[in-house]
């Protein structure tokens, strides 16, 4: 990682703006890749113009910086900057696809190598969060990176790993603590992550109400007249997915909720001894071994999704 990360370091050096593109719909690692390594560049680099972008999401603890809206960075201004795309495994889920106008392009991911883009690659599937390759990368430069840089970059790991619960890398942990060294409030991140409205209490009871199975599957499908009776959207229902999961009777669960336009999007999970990245795969989709999505054209998309992972057996791993 210390040799690579000199590359990466060396085309940063060489740059005066640098904007650092996270993925569509983020997550708690696209937004925190991209504005904990924000943040450590500016700490780095006080004299270069960094700029994080990705859409707003809730889950980012109060007191730590907003991301810029994909789209509000000028043309002219990517043309000539280094763009950095992060926690991003595809072209067509970068947040603002003009990330590869830039001139020059590197990609850190930690998702399965499906697609390669850009002119540099730092990608390690083998790593839970984008984050923890960033810190890892930070770190091998300079012992230190500024208390919200650290935050923002251990919201990803917690948020990634499901609180630890998806990883035993001891590295993770290692490199946790040296973020809460640094300055990063766990406390804050896990009062942030835990609190829930009522409303969203309220809805986990729906949700837990009317859970279906095929097989080792346990799954809930949303149509959009459905949604609009809940109040919900598809992106606002979909990631909820979890609420079924981890039950000893399905080992694999997975909600479909449906766009106004009437594609689907699916969100499929897994127990560690199953992987639905497969299936995701042959759906159009994509992901990590027990956590993927895809986007199904219709409702009979949606039967195959149901019956392919319903049939899912357990991997050897
Ligand atoms: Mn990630």
């Amino acid at each position: 990682m210390i040799k690579t990360a000199k590359k990466l370091f060396e085309k940063i050096e060489e740059y005066r703006t640098i904007c650092i593109f996270g993925h569509v719909r983020p997550d708690g690692d696209a937004y925190g890749s991209a504005m904990g390594l924000k943040l450590a560049l500016d700490f780095l680099f006080p004299d270069k113009t960094i700029y994080a972008v990705v859409d707003p999401l809730d889950l980012v603890p109060a007191g730590l910086p907003l991301a810029k809206r994909p789209g509000t960075i000028p043309e002219d201004v990517i043309r000539k900057s280094l763009c950095i795309t992060v926690d991003t495994a595809t072209i067509d889920r970068i947040c603002d696809r003009r990330a590869l106008d830039g001139e020059f392009v590197i990609k850190i991911d930690h998702h399965p190598l499906v697609e390669h883009f850009g002119d540099l690659e730092f990608v390690d599937p083998e790593k839970i969060s984008c984050s923890l390759i960033i810190a890892a990368m930070l770190f091998s430069i300079h012992p230190m990176i500024s208390p919200a840089a650290a935050e923002c970059l251990l919201l990803g790991l917690v948020t990634d790993s499901g609180g630890f619960r998806f990883t035993a890398d001891p590295e993770a942990y290692a490199m946790a603590a040296r973020l809460i060294a640094n300055g990063a409030d766990i406390q804050q991140i896990y009062d942030k992550l835990n609190t829930v409205s009522l409303d969203s209490l309220k809805l986990k009871g729906k949700l837990l109400s009317q859970i279906k199975t095929a097989g080792c599957l346990a799954y809930e499908v949303f149509t959009k007249e459905d949604l609009a009776k809940m109040g919900y959207t598809a992106d606002q229902i979909a990631p909820r997915v979890n609420t079924i999961g981890n039950t000893a009777e399905c080992p694999v669960w997975a909600f479909f909720a449906q766009y106004p336009n009437g594609k689907y999007r699916a969100e499929l999970r897994c127990a560690r001894n199953y992987q639905v990245d497969g299936v995701a795969l042959a759906l159009g989709g994509g992901g990590h071994k027990q956590a993927s999505g895809a986007e199904l054209a219709d409702e009979a998309a949606v039967r195959k999704a149901i019956q392919m992972l319903g049939a899912l057996q357990p991997s050897e791993a």
